[in-house]
């Protein structure tokens, strides 16, 4: 059975891309769960002792996700990926076709590699409901205003040209890579041409990406973005 080791499902965006795979693409796995900690005032993104200790016993790079596969440990998500798509062939992982596989690969390669500003100032927080966070980050960030233009452009591009309802039609890595997107544009509100807002909500409706969601409610490791202050008296 295969192993993924994951953290919490409500900040981990790196971890939601392979689980949403392969939950999507109906191939089995074993969850594991080496959360955060919680000692620091703003969530941080960091291992508890315990969880760098569990992730660090099967991968080197002490990080989330990672894939075990019999004495096999893959890690990093793009890697996984690939991985998971030469493992099952018959999943149709990415586009059947050269040409649309190989754009599929550039615009998941470009996820990966990319969109710096909106990570840093619109982090995946599926629970939270943060519009004001998300106009600050427009009015005061031209880097988030780029990366929001350059997402819906790649989108409606790829839409348009096959039609829908997903980036190549039909499911792929690419619509699992993007899902946390569409995490931060449900979150934080940031403002999209309908046919945007069209493709984010049949995303949602994916079973895949609504058993993360669900998930990540039921988790119940989510803090607030800004804990109140203590009230000294
Ligand atoms: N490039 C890596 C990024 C992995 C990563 O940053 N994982 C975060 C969680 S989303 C992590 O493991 N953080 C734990 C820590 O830094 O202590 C990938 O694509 O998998």
């Amino acid at each position: 059975m295969l192993k993924l080791y994951i953290a919490n499902k409500n900040y981990s965006s790196w971890s939601m891309r392979p689980w949403v795979l392969m939950t999507q693409a109906g191939i089995g796995f074993e969850e594991i769960m080496a959360p955060f900690g919680t000692e620091a005032e703003d969530f941080s993104h960091e291992f508890s002792a315990e969880s760098r200790r569990v992730v660090g016993a099967v991968s080197p790079a002490g990080l989330v996700p990672v894939l075990v596969d019999g004495k096999l440990a893959v890690w990093d998500s793009l890697a996984i990926v690939e991985y998971l798509a030469e493992r099952f062939p018959g999943h149709a992982l990415w586009p059947r076709d050269a040409a649309q596989r190989a754009r599929a690969r550039s615009i998941v390669a470009e996820m990966h590699a990319g969109f710096a500003a909106l990570r840093r100032r619109c982090p995946m927080n599926i629970a939270a409901h943060l519009p004001e966070r998300g106009r600050t980050a427009l009015r005061e960030d031209a880097g988030v205003r780029a990366d929001l233009a350059r997402i819906v452009a790649m989108w409606s591009d790829l839409l348009a040209a096959h039609g829908g309802p997903m980036l190549f039609g039909a499911f792929s890595m690419a619509d699992a890579y993007y899902a946390p997107v569409v995490m931060r544009l449900r979150t934080y509100e940031l403002p999209t041409p309908p046919a945007i807002v069209g493709y984010a909500a049949r995303v949602q409706a994916l079973p895949g990406v609504k058993a993360w969601i669900d998930a990540v409610l039921a988790e119940r490791t989510f803090v607030p973005v800004i804990k109140p202050r203590r009230t000294s008296r």
